[in-house]
């Protein structure tokens, strides 16, 4: 649970072999210049430590898997990023996970439940993004592993991706929730629909407003777990808000709104654990994207206006 007595321990994956554009790989650096440690340290928090979780640069390797490009790299860097996010979850620090790529959740997500499966506990998942992450690689229009790692956390997929650490499945579906969804394959959709997550796309966040999306999402992530992780892909923001990203899609989630949502969570109390990934900021043309996102991280951590 997320209180200004833990230590905060910023773990850094710069992957970019789950994607196709690069850059994602310089988003921990972005985050140093933007000072997110400061602003962690503001708030409160003592930043315990910061480790750097080692990727090998898409120059120095090839791939011949045309159905999950860079599949035996991704999957090394997701297992020493799982066996971290345990070790942090045991020593009872609070991990913050910074991308890269959005296929390090599936490392970053695999530890979280190893930590809680030894207590028999289970952990819930908000997985904020313009994206499913869903497909498989069957399925995937693309071959980047980044569209595929919520498909593997809820046990499906390919068996290495989905078995890196802890409990199989990581997260039971009726405990995962989506929002802001509104750009899905094909094929992705009827995963979705099948697999029995729930998905609050931009259509309901318009209907019924943010307030009471994250209100319904936070007890849904809370049903009988002990906790809850916020995996928040930069890219369920709008473009105007973030557009240091490489998959942006129009019509997101307003600054406010993602906010609202962040500050929700950190009223419930239940977050264990966030990941930031996608930020590009070679595509950051008004160079706003990183400081914009460690506001959002500030009212994760319990930042409130007055
Ligand atoms: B992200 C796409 N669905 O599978 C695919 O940014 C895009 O982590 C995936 O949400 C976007 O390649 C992955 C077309
Ligand atoms: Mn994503
Ligand atoms: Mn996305
Ligand atoms: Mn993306």
């Amino acid at each position: 649970m997320v209180d200004s007595k833990q230590a905060v321990h910023i773990i850094n994956v710069p992957l970019d072999l789950g994607a196709s554009r690069r850059g994602t790989d310089a988003g921990p650096s972005a985050f140093r210049v933007a000072g997110l440690s400061a602003a962690l340290q503001r708030l409160g928090y003592t930043v315990s430590q910061e480790t750097d979780i080692p990727v090998p640069a898409m120059e120095t390797r090839k791939t011949d898997n045309a159905s999950a490009r860079f599949k035996d790299e991704i999957l090394t860097v997701c297992q020493e990023l799982a066996s971290t996010t345990l070790q942090v979850m045991d020593a009872g620090e609070i991990p913050l996970v910074i991308g890269g790529d959005h296929s390090i959740a599936m490392g970053t997500v695999s530890g979280l439940s190893a930590h809680f499966a030894k207590a028999q506990k289970r952990l819930g998942l908000i997985w904020f993004d313009a994206h499913g992450d869903m497909n498989l690689p069957e399925s995937s229009p693309s071959g980047n592993i980044h569209g595929m790692p919520l498909s593997h956390l809820i046990g499906m997929g390919d068996p290495d991706l989905s078995n890196i650490l802890g409990a199989h499945p990581a997260v039971d579906v009726k405990n995962v929730v989506l929002i802001g969804i509104r750009d899905i394959d094909r094929i992705e959709r009827e995963i979705i629909n099948k697999s029995g997550v729930t998905a609050f796309t931009m259509r309901e966040i318009d209907e019924i407003g943010m307030a009471r999306v994250a209100r319904r999402a936070l007890e849904i992530v809370n049903d009988g777990t002990a906790g809850f992780h916020v995996s928040f892909d930069l890219d369920g923001c709008d473009p105007e808000v973030i557009p240091g990203t490489g998959t942006t899609v129009p019509g997101g989630v307003s600054y406010r709104e993602a906010h609202l949502l962040l500050e929700e969570c950190a009223a419930h109390g239940g977050m264990t654990s966030m990941e930031v990934v996608e930020l590009n900021p070679f595509l950051d043309h008004r160079n706003v994207s990183a400081e914009r996102a460690v506001t959002l991280i500030q009212s994760a951590f319990g930042r409130s206006i007055l």
